[in-house]
């Protein structure tokens, strides 16, 4: 029998879908390689890379027994199934498994795509006040029902900490990235006292502050 060697995670210290797979990998305690892929310079576009994934996009995983795995929320998903000490999702409520797959859903489907640097570079070109602006813009359309939503969670149905109830989900796993992506277009989170309070409870557990972006090797001023 061969050693199974540990997960490699290729991903960029900013990248807010790679922070989900970073958050996964620390709260699950998994050892792993971290490969980075400077988005700045276009490297997840190399022949190379592209053999790992072809959509050109991180985060990708392989995993101990050397299958790649794409898309942040399947990788995790599969660390999940696969490390199931210290779970992100409620065994046996369906309603509540549900709603932390809507917020996730919330951020990673409809918020996240429509920020993508390449697609804002696309719509707005080289102008990088267009470009914050169309981010902002939908940042915040996104964040206003998200808000509302994590409003009507706590005050009707699961009080908490987190996004749903008092353990950490993988809700909080996709709420932090964003809010990181938020700040970094100047949204003014006062807006959203909800979601701030949620952030800075989770901001306060060692798995976010180790996975922060600027704890990151790759990070040109890492701290
Ligand atoms: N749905 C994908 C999104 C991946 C994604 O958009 N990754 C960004 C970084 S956060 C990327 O690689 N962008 C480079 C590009 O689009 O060229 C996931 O969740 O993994």
């Amino acid at each position: 029998m061969t050693a199974e060697k540990p997960p490699v995670l290729y991903g960029y210290y900013r990248s807010s879908a790679t922070w989900r797979v970073r958050l996964a990998l620390a709260w699950k305690g998994i050892e792993y390689e971290y490969r980075p892929i400077n988005l700045l310079k276009q490297e997840q576009r190399s022949e190379d890379f592209a053999k790992v994934n072809p959509s050109k996009k991180i985060p990708a995983l392989i995993t101990p027994d050397g299958k790649v795995l794409t898309q942040s929320m399947a990788i995790v998903d599969y660390i999940e199934d696969a490390y199931p000490e210290r779970p992100l999702l409620p065994k046996n409520d369906p309603y509540q498994r549900a709603l932390i797959r809507e917020i996730v859903n919330e951020i990673a489907c409809d918020i996240h795509p429509i920020q993508n640097p390449a697609l804002v570079a696309e719509i707005a070109g080289d102008d990088m006040e267009k470009r914050t602006d169309w981010s902002q813009v939908h940042v915040v359309r996104g964040f206003e029902a998200l808000e509302a939503k994590l409003a009507t969670i706590k005050q009707e149905d699961i009080p908490g900490k987190y996004c749903v109830g008092d353990n950490v989900t993988m809700a909080d796993f996709v709420l932090v990235p964003q809010v990181y992506n938020a700040m970094r277009f100047s949204v003014n989170m006062s807006r959203f006292p909800t979601i701030s309070s949620i952030h800075s409870n989770l901001m306060s557990l060692p798995e976010f502050i180790a996975t922060a972006p600027e704890k990151q090797g790759d990070c040109p001023d890492a701290k």
